[in-house]
């Protein structure tokens, strides 16, 4: 398929797409893809925070480091600005509202998603807060409280097919703000 937004014109008005939802829900995989398709570039904030260290102290309970929000939205910003960006992360009100043209939130049945926690290696409570959170739909709500509503979509994520047709969504819609834009 075509990359539809590959221009390196400094002129050429690219979209901002955040993917977020639940960990296990499949964003990395849909981002990652989606960047090949669109030539928008891939930001998986986990990984950003881990190779800039952009930590503010440990969790003890789940046993990882708690995220520097202030410093991740600094180092982000003037890339987000220049736009073309797919953003990643299981959480979505740190970020400045101004950031995102379109928000998705992934969505995944519950014994789905606990099958691909468990054969990450989660277990416990760790586990099934995180089954939990997608049963409250906790991240659409903060997706909805965070962004006009109008922006904000949820997407099925449970089959090779849901991915297919996220994927060819995302492209047209992608491809239509670009039209719109430039
Ligand atoms: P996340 O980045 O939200 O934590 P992921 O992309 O790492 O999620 O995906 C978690 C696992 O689920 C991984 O083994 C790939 C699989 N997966 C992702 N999207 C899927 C889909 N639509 N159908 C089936 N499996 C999917």
């Amino acid at each position: 398929m075509a990359r539809v937004g590959c221009s390196h014109d400094m002129n050429t008005r690219q979209p901002n797409i955040l993917l977020t939802g639940t960990p296990g829900v499949g964003k990395t995989t849909l981002g990652k893809e989606l960047a090949q398709r669109t030539g928008l570039t891939y930001v998986n904030i986990g990984e950003l925070a881990q190779e800039g260290e952009l930590y503010d102290g440990y969790d003890e309970e789940y046993q990882c480091p708690i995220l520097d929000e202030d410093r991740v939205v600094d180092e982000l910003d003037e890339k987000m600005t220049h736009g073309g960006v797919i953003v990643d992360y299981h959480g979505c009100d740190l970020f400045p509202e101004r950031w995102f043209h379109i928000v998705f939130v992934l969505r995944t049945d519950n014994t789905q998603l606990y099958t691909r926690l468990e054969s990450r290696g989660y277990t416990g409570k760790k586990l099934q807060d995180n089954v939990q959170c997608e049963i409250f739909q906790t991240i659409y709500e903060e997706a909805i409280e965070a962004y006009k509503e109008e922006l904000v979509h949820q997407l099925p994520s449970n089959t090779p097919e849901d991915l297919e047709s996220n994927l060819e969504q995302i492209v047209q819609w992608t491809k239509r703000w670009l039209k719109d834009h430039n």
